[in-house]
C-alpha cells in the first residue's frame, strides 16, 4: 500500500486507507475483490487494471443537471482565489486517490484550475498547478495515467475546436492542447486522450464535413508532432463518442475511428479509449467496442462507466454489471489486456448521492467489480471449454478446402463445386444458452 497524502486540512476525515478484506467482509469501506498484489493470469491486479480516478467528475462535478444547480457541496470547491481553490481541489483529489490507493488519476486542463480568457494567464495558472501536483505524485507514488484539454466547454467551441469553421477558434484550442501537452509532460503523463467533445454537426445544412474531417486529422498530426518533438513517448488515445453534445460526432464510434486513423495515417501513433456508456449510446455493447479495437491492434484505455437501459444518454454511472464487465475481462485478457492504458473511472456519483462518502462507496464497487470480473474470465479461460466452443465453430476452416479458401486458394467455381459434391451442410448449434450459462456459472 502507497502512503496516504493530505493537506493542511484532511477533507475525508473518519476514512481510512481502504483495505482488501476478502469476500466475507460485511465492511462498505472495504475492498472484497480488489487485492492489488494478488497475480491473475501472471500479472497482479494492479497492472492488469492500472485504475485511475476522474477529476472531473469526483473533484470539478457538483451534481447539477439541465434542470438545478450543484448539490454536492464540498469543503474544497470554496475558496474564492482560483489558484487556492485549485490547491484545496488538488489536496482532496490525492487524498482521495492515495486512501483508495488508486495508482493514477486523468485530467483535463480546466478540471485542474479554472481558466479564463487570457491564454497567458491560464497557462501559468496550469503551470503553477503541475508544479503542485508533481510534488503530490512524488510524495505518493501516484502517476498520471492521462491528461487532455477540454475544448467544449467554452462557448467559442460552441461550433467545434479543431473542425470550427472559424479558423480563429481552431488556434485557441491549439493553444490549450499545447499547455495540455506541456503539463502531461511535465508530469511523466502516460498517455494522452483526445476526445472529440464539439467535433462533429449540429446540421449538415451549414457543414462542410470533408473539410472538417480534414482539419481534425491536421490537427492531430499537428499535436502529435509537437509532443514527439518535446519528448512525449506514450500513447494518444482518441476516443469514440457518436453524439452528445453534437448530434453527430465524427469520433463516431471504434470502427469510424479505425477508418479515420487509417485514413490520415495516424496509426503508429494513436490508438482506442473505450468508454462504456459511449459504445452502448453508438447502437453497440461495450464487448463489441473493446473486440473491434482489440481485433486492429489498437486497444488502449477504457473509461469505465455504465449507461441506463431506459435512458438515452451518457449518464456516467459507476460499473456495477458484473456480466457486462465479465464479458468485457474476456475479450481484454484474451487480447493480451490494454496497451499503455488503464481504467478509468469517467463516473459521477449521482445529483442525490451526496456525501463525500459516496466517493468511496462508488469507486471501491468499481475497482470490485472489474477485480471480480478478471478473476471470473481467468478461471473461465482456465477451466472451461469456452475458447475450445468457439474454436470448433470453425474447425471447417483449419484444413483441407477451408484453408485453402482461407489462404485465398480456391476460386468462386471450386466453391461451387465443394457445394455440389458434399450436399447440404450439417445444421449446427451456436450454443449460446449454453455459453451464457458457463459465464454464470463462473461468477
Ligand atoms: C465525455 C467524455 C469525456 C472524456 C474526456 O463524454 O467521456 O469525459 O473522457 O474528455
Ligand atoms: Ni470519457
Ligand atoms: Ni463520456
Amino acid at each position: 500500500m502507497g502512503n496516504v497524502i493530505t493537506g493542511e486540512k484532511e477533507f475525508f476525515k473518519g476514512i481510512g486507507q481502504i483495505q482488501f478484506e476478502g469476500i466475507e467482509s460485511d465492511n462498505p469501506m472495504a475492498f472484497r475483490w480488489y487485492d492489488e498484489n494478488r497475480l491473475v493470469a501472471g500479472k497482479s491486479m494492479k497492472e492488469h487494471f492500472k485504475f485511475a480516478c476522474a477529476y472531473w467528475h469526483s473533484f470539478v462535478g457538483n451534481g447539477s443537471d439541465p434542470f438545478g444547480g450543484p448539490t454536492h457541496i464540498f469543503e474544497w470547491d470554496k475558496n474564492p482565489d482560483p489558484v487556492e481553490r485549485a490547491k484545496d481541489k488538488m489536496d482532496a483529489a490525492f487524498e482521495f486517490i492515495t486512501k483508495l490507493n488508486l495508482p493514477y488519476y486523468c485530467f483535463h486542463d480546466v478540471d485542474v484550475v479554472d481558466y479564463g480568457n487570457d491564454i497567458q494567464e491560464n497557462e501559468s495558472r496550469l503551470q503553477a498547478l503541475v508544479e503542485y501536483a508533481k510534488t503530490k505524485q512524488q510524495q505518493s507514488g501516484v502517476n498520471l495515467l492521462w491528461g487532455t484539454a477540454n475544448l467544449f466547454s467554452h462557448l467559442r467551441y460552441m461550433n467545434g475546436a479543431s473542425t470550427n469553421p472559424d479558423f480563429h477558434v481552431l488556434t485557441h484550442g491549439a493553444a490549450q492542447v499545447k499547455a495540455a501537452l506541456d503539463a502531461t509532460i511535465a508530469l511523466g503523463g502516460e498517455n494522452y486522450v483526445f476526445w472529440g467533445g464539439r467535433e462533429g454537426y449540429q446540421t449538415l445544412l451549414n457543414t462542410n464535413m470533408k473539410r472538417e474531417q480534414e482539419h481534425f486529422a491536421q490537427f492531430l498530426h499537428t499535436a502529435r508532432d509537437y509532443a514527439r518533438k518535446n519528448g512525449f513517448k506514450g500513447t494518444f488515445f482518441i476516443e469514440p463518442k457518436p453524439c452528445e453534445p453534437t448530434k453527430h460526432q465524427y469520433d463516431y464510434d471504434c470502427a469510424t475511428v479505425i477508418g479515420f486513423l487509417q485514413k490520415y495515417k495516424l496509426l503508429d501513433d494513436f490508438k482506442l479509449n473505450i468508454e462504456v456508456n459511449h459504445a452502448t449510446l453508438a447502437g453497440h455493447t461495450f464487448q463489441h467496442e473493446l473486440q473491434v479495437a482489440a481485433d486492429a491492434g489498437l486497444l488502449g484505455s477504457i473509461d469505465a462507466n455504465r449507461g441506463d437501459n431506459q435512458n438515452g444518454w451518457d449518464t456516467d454511472q459507476f460499473p456495477n454489471d458484473i456480466n457486462e464487465i465479465t464479458e468485457a475481462m474476456l475479450i481484454i485478457l484474451e487480447a493480451g489486456g490494454l496497451q499503455g492504458g488503464g481504467v478509468n473511472f469517467d463516473a459521477k456519483i449521482r445529483r442525490n448521492s451526496t456525501d463525500a462518502k459516496d466517493l468511496f462507496y462508488a469507486h471501491i464497487g468499481g475497482m470490485d467489480i472489474f477485480a471480480r470480473a478478471l478473476i471470473t474470465a481467468d478461471n473461465i479461460m482456465q477451466k472451461s471449454d469456452y475458447r475450445k466452443v468457439r474454436e470448433e465453430r470453425y474447425s471447417s476452416f483449419d484444413n483441407g478446402k477451408g484453408k485453402e479458401f482461407e489462404n485465398g486458394s480456391l476460386s468462386l467455381e471450386d466453391l461451387r463445386q465443394y457445394a455440389m459434391q458434399n450436399g447440404e451442410p450439417e445444421v449446427r448449434s451456436g450454443r449460446q444458452e449454453y455459453l451464457e450459462n458457463l459465464i454464470n456459472r463462473y461468477i
